[in-house]
């Protein structure tokens, strides 16, 4: 459906409204009465931006992302389905390079902007994952910006999958941010090889970092003291927490990202990763995020 009739058959006067966005990808503006926004690409669903009503641009998105068919774009918000990480499909699986459809938009009960957008099995990612599926991502924007994610089996056989919301957070300076609430919490890391548990309330960040928290606490808060705010981060129904920044080394590897933009990012990543999510034939499991902007910093 082009940008035309998905404005005539989805748009909502002073909140939704959808528009050409980078290399003539579709992407929906939302706005709440708070003064909050948010975009979001019918490519992989993928969310961009979200200002909130008070502190700014809480999103980062590389200056060098690509934005194009087939391709993950560097930054915002990710959507990992159904592999999370490396394997037998492309790193990180095959949604977040595949268009999504726009299937309702709306305005919630407590008057927040709602848009739905709905991927399902097609010839070519059948070629690549033997499954029929379908994944649902809802994007409400209020004060606070909360995504579901529903996974659902309409086939006959189970499937088991991992998935993700592969967050990327924009900050004044990584050695002013830190990341609370992963006392006690058992990790696999990624960089100094091995399981280990966090000791410290506060992880703070001085080098290249990628940690699985596995059955992580359901709220976390970045702090962000460089832009004097903080970012409360609330899940359910997914058990995991992945802490990610390149660093240099490896920011010099990526085409896609700047050298030196790992100072001002850090992924913190929720979904379903550690351990694959089983779902029988006609089962279907939901997850959720939410972000809370607020002044200050601990
Ligand atoms: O979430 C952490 C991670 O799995 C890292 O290991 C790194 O690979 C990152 O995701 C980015 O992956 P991508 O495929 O988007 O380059």
């Amino acid at each position: 459906m082009n940008r035309e009739h998905l404005q005539q058959q989805f748009g909502i006067p002073d909140r939704v409204r959808f528009t050409e966005g980078r290399n003539g990808l579709v992407k929906a503006e939302l706005q709440h009465t708070s003064g909050a926004r948010a975009e979001i690409y019918l490519h992989g669903a993928h969310i961009t931006s979200w200002q909130a009503a008070q502190g700014g641009e809480v999103l980062f998105v590389s200056g060098a992302a690509h934005f194009q068919d087939g391709v993950p774009i560097r930054g915002g918000i990710p959507v990992i389905f159904p592999q999370f990480g490396a394997g037998p499909l492309p790193n990180h699986g095959l949604a977040r390079t595949r268009a999504w459809a726009v299937a309702r938009t709306a305005i919630g009960a407590d008057d927040a902007v709602v848009i739905i957008l709905r991927l399902e099995d097609d010839a070519q990612t059948r070629a690549l994952w033997p499954h029929p599926f379908c994944i649902q991502l809802t994007l409400s924007l209020g004060p606070a910006l909360t995504i579901k994610l529903t996974v659902k089996n309409p086939g006959s056989a189970p499937f088991s999958f991992q998935t993700a919301l592969h967050t990327y957070f924009q900050v004044a300076d990584i050695a002013q941010t830190s990341l609370c609430g992963l006392r006690g919490t058992a990790f696999n890391d990624f960089v100094n090889i091995g399981p280990a548990v966090a000791t410290r309330e506060i992880v703070a960040f001085d080098r290249e970092t990628d940690r699985v928290y596995a059955n992580a606490p359901d709220r976390v808060v970045l702090d962000d003291c460089g832009n004097r705010r903080k970012i409360a981060i609330e899940k359910s129904g997914m058990n995991d927490i992945v802490v990610w920044n390149p660093w240099i080394e490896k920011s010099k590897r990526l085409d896609d990202f700047g050298d030196d933009e790992y100072r001002r990012m850090l992924c913190v990543e929720t979904g379903r990763m550690r351990t694959p999510t089983v779902l029988a034939p006609g089962a279907q499991w939901s997850g959720r995020t939410m972000f809370t902007c607020s002044d200050g910093c601990q």
